[in-house]
Formats: structure tokens, sequence, C-alpha cells
């Protein structure tokens, strides 16, 4: 998989998505980061990307042309399956968006910045708007970098243990149940019995139910999704 991050601030990616499993993610070939720095298709000399808004108000838009000739230069490459907008009026991001797009070959990400990109890019070249949460963050460019590694992580072969992926968070629609190491006892504090006991069929149980019960109190939302779903098998 190929992920292009367009961004006025490369250098907010640097950290994120080269270090531990993302980069041994890259390593192994299962997937490319490209990250493009908006600049480099400015208007002129002096590196313009962005202008004032029509209408006035505070705060600068990225501007058509620059953003156009980005993409255009991208897609004259190879083909992309999405281009991503990040910005907090997209659709929230979940686990069921980044397993779909975990699937794809080629994406896109355009960082959004200041008070956004003009319009007119949003309605010509972008294809999904993904927002992280609602909250406002500076910019996109954490934003690209939080799409990125929970889509690059659920690539076959990037996880270690193939099941780790699996039995995640979210993605049976439960959260995960209490998980324990050494010692089996802790300032007075012992690991529950059922996980020593060596009865699989036992611990998974109890896992299956830990996970119900604390998606139950800490996720309503959640739990009632899932428990929606189970009924209607
Ligand atoms: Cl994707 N971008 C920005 N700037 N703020 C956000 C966001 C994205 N998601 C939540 N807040």
């Amino acid at each position: 998989m190929r992920i292009d991050i367009i961004t006025v601030q490369p250098a907010l990616l640097d950290g994120p998505l080269n270090h531990s499993m993302i980069q041994r993610a890259k390593d192994k070939g299962f997937a490319e980061i490209h990250i493009i720095n908006l600049r480099d298709y400015a208007l002129n000399r002096y590196g313009q990307v962005d202008d004032y808004q029509f209408g006035g108000g505070a705060g600068m838009v990225l501007m058509c042309e620059p953003l156009a000739k980005a993409i255009d230069s991208l897609k004259a490459e190879r083909s992309y399956d999405e281009v991503i907008y990040t910005s907090p009026d997209g659709e929230l991001w979940n686990q069921k968006a980044a397993n779909a797009l975990s699937l794809k070959n080629n994406i896109i990400i355009l960082c959004g910045h200041y008070k956004g990109i003009d319009e007119r890019i949003r309605n010509l070249y972008v294809t999904k708007e993904v927002s992280i949460g609602d909250y406002v963050l500076t910019g996109g460019e954490l934003a690209a970098a939080i799409i990125s590694d929970s889509i690059i992580r659920l690539l076959p072969g990037v996880l270690g243990n193939e099941e780790s992926a699996l039995t995640d968070s979210f993605q049976d629609g439960l959260l995960a149940p209490p998980v324990y190491t050494r010692p089996a006892e802790f300032r007075g504090m012992k690991v529950p019995e059922v996980l020593l006991s060596g009865n699989f069929k036992l611990i998974e149980e109890w896992r299956m139910s830990q996970a119900e019960q604390r998606t139950r109190e800490r996720r309503p939302d959640i739990y009632n999704q899932y428990y929606n779903d189970t009924q209607a098998h």
C-alpha cells in the first residue's frame, strides 16, 4: 500500500511515521509513505500556498493552484483509490473506516491547515473527508499520522502475531478485556485464577464476558450496537 500525504508542515510527520511498527512495515515493504511538501508547488518564488478568504474574516485558506498541481502530479504517476481530506467537519474516523481503507492500494491524504482549503478542491478532488474527533487541531498532520498508523497496522504481515489485530479493541465490536503478565501477585493483587488454569475454553469465556462488561460500563453506545448486531444473527 502507498500513502501520499500532502502538507505545509512536513516536519510534523517526521516523528510519528518513522519509528516502531510503522517503520518496520515500511522496511519490510508492506507500506510506502511519501510526504509531499505543498510549498514545492507554490504559486511564486515566495513559496505562497495560502491567501486571505474572500468575504473577509480571520485565517488563511490553502489555494487551489498549489493543491491541484500537487494532486495532478501524483495522479499522473498512478491511479488513486481515495483522496482524503482531514478536517473537523469530516466523517468520524473509526475502526470500520480503517479496515475499509486498509484494502486500498494508493491513497492521498490532504492535510487541512489554517482555515482549511478552497472549497473547489474539496468538490473537484476529495473523495472522503475525515475527522478524528470532536475537537480542533492546529492542522491535519497529526490526524494524517493517526489515520496512516491505524491503516498500516492492519496490513497482513505488519503485526508479528497475525492474530493480534483481530483481538484489538473494536475489532469484534467490543473493547478489549484486561490483560496481565508476571508476576502472578503484585502488592497483594492476584491475577484472576482462570488465566492460570490452562483451560483455554474457560479463559476465552472469561475474556468475552470481561470485554462485554467493560464495553457496557464504559461505552454504552458501542455496546448497544454490538448487542443489536448479535441479536440479529
Ligand atoms: Cl482531521 N483536522 C483538524 N484540523 N482538526 C481536527 C481533525 C482534523 N479531526 C478533529 N479535529
